[in-house]
């Protein structure tokens, strides 16, 4: 559900890439004023947030909005005091604000060595990459023939460097970016490791980590100055069919009412090529030039032959009209529509006008307010202040350590995850999301869309977090940076929200006649909502008290549908097609998938572990015995049945992949060289949530995107295998070089650094509850100890516990009833 561009006619831009594309009227002056304008403003808007959110003077400044520091009760453990937790004659009582710290103790990201690049760091290498001679502007590209920067991204250490630091003894790794140069000058791609970055004694380089030639200039990701050539190419056919789109589609004059979108089809198979098909759709909803959906896609669309820097020799063909073609050229499918030779399609009168009705979200106001919704709902908030702390990148909650990370092409990671004092994980990151759709379209059938081609948390909008909605008003925002090829500029958002969540459940519990005892489930979120194009993923990791890590990744926004023609005479039925459902008038929700692929790069205790599948079967009693005993000679005669569960452990010996789950399998990571106090092996378990499977057999997608495929990847750890898939090959797929398969090359895993490659993902079927807007769907998986301790490791926290005679009560701390800071915030003041 990616878009990658959709001209908005006359106010050309970049759907995808959301106020990142100049159109041809973006090199008007006041299109940039404008864009000057509300950088400017998300500039304010961002101060206000740091201010807010993250400045400790300015948190200081507000507590002294605190009616009295008296407010401020923190109950260090000592249960002298009975506790009021449940003083019911002081709820409701009137109080002042609670007391607030705030957790970030320091706002700068260059100390540390995985912290995302910041803008600072981002010009440094933009500078030295001009004043080499590897990009030839610094300003917006113009031109095709220019070598200017596409993407960059902190070029993360070394592990070995990395961890020689984190452990003691080693220098601490300097910080590099790595970023992509498209050089239309050379027809090629290059990629960079620019730096050390900040001020170091030691001089910058860049060192090219692509030959000259290795990446071809089309496997490129799609950028605006193509875009905007295209859309102007395209401009004369168009007009030349602006009346079969007025008579067409309710009126509309082109190119007003009109955007155009190119898809990724993909461009090219073999990536030495490029060939993108375009349609048009009805503009959306008026409040910028970016915002659209991806609903009212109309049935007019063609392809566009661009490959190369020589616009000369590109050309538009293969011009469709509600699935009829192709045409050579317009003309052909105007003379052919006038000569009534093609099927017609005519929208209602008034159906333009009914969009944003019909779609926007906003409240219905047509539908009476449920009973008693015109009040608040429940809210937590943090009644004796936040109890993690934010420095630089680096989070600490209970025990829990780790460091924020990631880039705007690959999205959010965490590296040096530690639980109470022990690593857990060395790199816990998303890599990658594919979807491919199927549709009854010339535009869309087959729309594949490879996530990291196109960049995860890459700025399709400035701010993605949205306080209290996704991030709770206690929430702590932090800020990425992403550089954008169209002006060549580096650009702040509020990208990642930290915070502690009360589950409101028990963690876990047990009421005896005795006696009662439990633990209220409070868990440490770090939640990354990014925005591609029509789509919103929102990535989360949640920290449990007793060592548990559950991923989540769900999503949200607009489908992207297609046209749902009615009087198409191969559908007998009219509500339905071998593709999906009609959703609304005109639309029809494509089946789809969402495949997320993770890096999950365990180091229990430390680097050198093994994998393990305990394979969970069901046979005769004998035959389950013999599985660890072949000498048995018969089964105990105390079964009472023949047939038995027993578990079979399976330790891999080499790189794997588990596709099809024949039997239920528990993939289990583990030290070998390490065993808890009762001599087991200590070990984490990946859990896949609820996950779709790749159902295709002989698609081309199958190479490039291999991860989908699988449920789960064990390879070893190299330097050179980063990431599941290569951003250049879902535009090469004939010829892909950088995919997950290849890593599977049957090296030894046995007591070895090993990177689990985790897919999960969902089936889309939109029906019409996907309208106007997909309602949360989510998927993940949950990384739980296995082993791991000698106990449960949350026996360690004040709880809940209460006996019949009165003797032991032990509870959670104090704290004295107080306010939840009302919201302050406002994105668009
Ligand atoms: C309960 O709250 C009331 C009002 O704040 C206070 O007077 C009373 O002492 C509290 N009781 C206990 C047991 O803490
Ligand atoms: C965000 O932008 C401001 C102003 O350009 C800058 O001072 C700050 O360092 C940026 N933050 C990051 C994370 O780059
Ligand atoms: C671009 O293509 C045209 C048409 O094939 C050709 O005449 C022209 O020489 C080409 N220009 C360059 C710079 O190669
Ligand atoms: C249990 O089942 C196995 C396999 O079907 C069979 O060989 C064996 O005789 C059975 N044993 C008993 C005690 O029924
Ligand atoms: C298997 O079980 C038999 C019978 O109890 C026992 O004598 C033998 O030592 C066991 N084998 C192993 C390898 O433990
Ligand atoms: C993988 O390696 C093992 C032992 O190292 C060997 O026996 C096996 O034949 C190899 N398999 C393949 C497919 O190369
Ligand atoms: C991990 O395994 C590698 C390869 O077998 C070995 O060279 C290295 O010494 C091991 N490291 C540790 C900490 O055991
Ligand atoms: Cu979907």
């Amino acid at each position: 559900m990616t878009l990658e561009m959709a001209d908005r006619g006359h106010h050309a831009e970049d759907g995808r890439r959301k106020r990142q594309t100049s159109g041809p009227s973006c090199q008007h002056v006041l299109c940039y004023q404008l864009f000057a304008v509300f950088m400017f403003i998300i500039g304010l808007v961002g101060g206000i947030f740091i201010g807010m959110y993250v400045d400790p003077k300015i948190d200081n400044k507000e507590n002294k909005n605190c009616p009295s520091s008296t407010n401020q009760v923190i109950n260090n453990g000592n249960t002298e005091h009975v506790p009021t937790v449940w003083n019911k004659s002081s709820i409701g009582a009137k109080s002042g604000e609670c007391p607030f710290t705030s957790p970030v103790t320091q706002t700068r990201y260059e100390d540390t060595v995985f912290a995302p690049l910041t803008n600072a760091e981002m010009y440094q290498a933009a500078r030295f990459l001009k004043n080499s001679g590897i990009i030839s502007t610094l300003e917006e590209p113009t031109d095709l023939t220019q070598n200017f920067i596409l993407y960059q991204w902190l070029d993360v250490p070394a592990k070995n460097d990395a961890l020689n630091y984190l452990d003691g003894n080693g220098e601490k790794p300097k910080r590099y970016a790595r970023v992509t140069v498209q050089r239309g000058a050379d027809l090629d791609v290059m990629e960079y490791k620019v730096g050390p970055l900040g001020s170091t004694s030691t001089p910058m380089t860049s060192q090219a980590m692509t030959r000259s030639g290795e990446i071809h200039f089309n496997s490129r990701p799609y950028e605006a100055v193509e875009v905007d050539i295209m859309t102007e190419m395209l401009k004369p056919d168009l007009a030349k069919l602006a009346d079969l789109m007025a008579e067409s589609f309710d009126g509309i004059k082109y190119p007003d009412d009109v955007s155009l979108n190119f898809y990724n089809g993909p461009p090219s198979m073999s990536g030495t090529t490029r060939d993108t098909r375009w349609s048009i759709m009805l503009n959306g909803f008026g409040y910028d030039q970016g915002d659209v959906d991806l609903i009212h896609i109309l049935p007019l669309s063609g392809r566009v032959h661009h490959p190369g820097t020589n616009t000369s020799e590109w050309y538009a063909y293969d011009f469709h009209y509600l699935n009829q073609g192709p045409y050579k050229t317009a003309r052909d499918l105007m003379d052919a529509y006038k000569a009534g030779a093609i099927r017609k399609v005519r929208l209602d009168k008034g159906f333009r006008a009914s969009i944003v009705d019909r779609i926007f979200p906003k409240r219905d106001t047509s539908k009476p307010l449920r009973e008693q919704a015109n009040k608040q709902g429940p809210r937590t908030y943090y009644p004796t202040g936040p109890r993690y702390k934010i420095d630089g990148t680096n989070v600490k909650w209970m025990d829990w350590s780790f460091e924020i990370s990631g880039g705007q092409i690959r999205g959010p990671a965490l590296f040096d995850v530690k639980f109470k004092g022990e690593r857990i994980l060395y790199e816990l990151a998303v890599n990658d999301i594919a979807l491919n759709y199927a549709t009854d379209s010339h535009s869309q059938n087959n729309i594949i869309y490879a996530d990291a081609t196109y960049g995860i948390m890459g700025g399709d909008t400035p701010g993605t977090v949205i306080k209290d909605i996704d991030c709770p008003v206690h929430g702590s925002v932090l800020q990425t940076s992403f550089w954008w090829p169209t002006t060549q500029r580096a650009y702040n958002m509020s990208s990642i929200c930290v915070y502690e969540a009360d589950g409101q459940s028990a963690l876990w519990r047990h009421a005896g006649m005795g006696f009662e005892a439990g633990l209220r489930n409070r868990y440490l979120v770090v939640s990354v909502p990014v925005v591609i194009g029509n789509y919103d993923y929102t990535f989360e990791f949640h920290f449990f008290l007793d060592g548990k890590i559950f991923n989540y990744a769900r999503a949200s926004g607009y489908i992207q549908a297609s046209f749902w023609d009615r009087d198409d005479p191969k559908w007998p039925d009219k509500t339905r097609d071998s593709f999906g459902y009609r959703v609304s008038d005109y639309m029809s929700g494509p089946i789809h998938d969402h495949m997320f692929g993770f890096k999950v790069d365990f180091d229990l205790i430390d680097k050198n572990n093994s994998f393990q599948l305990v394979n969970w079967k069901a046979g005769p009693i004998l035959e389950a015995i013999r599985t660890q005993n072949a000498s048995i000679p018969d089964a105990p005669e105390y079964f009472i049945y023949n047939e038995t569960r027993y578990i079979d452990w399976e330790p891999v010996q080499t790189e794997r992949a588990i596709t099809k789950q024949a039997h239920q399998q528990f993939m289990v990571v583990v030290n070998t060289r390490e065993k808890n106090k009762w001599g087991v092996e200590r070990g984490y378990v990946i859990e896949p949530l609820a996950t779709g499977s790749q159902s295709l057999n002989q698609h081309p997608i199958l190479n490039a995107l291999s991860f989908t495929k699988h449920h789960c990847a064990v390879t070893k750890r190299k330097e050179d295998e980063k990431t599941l898939t290569s951003m250049y090959d879902v535009n090469r797929m004939n010829n892909p070089q950088g995919y997950l398969e290849k890593f599977i090359d049957n090296e030894s895993i046995v007591d070895d650094d090993i990177v689990n490659w985790v897919t999960v993902g969902f089936l889309h079927i939109p029906t019409s509850e996907d309208m106007p807007m997909t309602v949360r769907v989510e998927t993940g998986f949950l990384l739980r100890p296995f082993n791991f301790f000698d106990r449960t490791a949350s026996f360690d926290m004040p709880q809940h516990t209460d006996t019949i005679d009165g003797v032991l009560k032990e509870s959670e701390p104090n704290f004295e009833q107080c306010a939840e800071p009302p919201p302050k915030y406002c994105r668009f003041c």
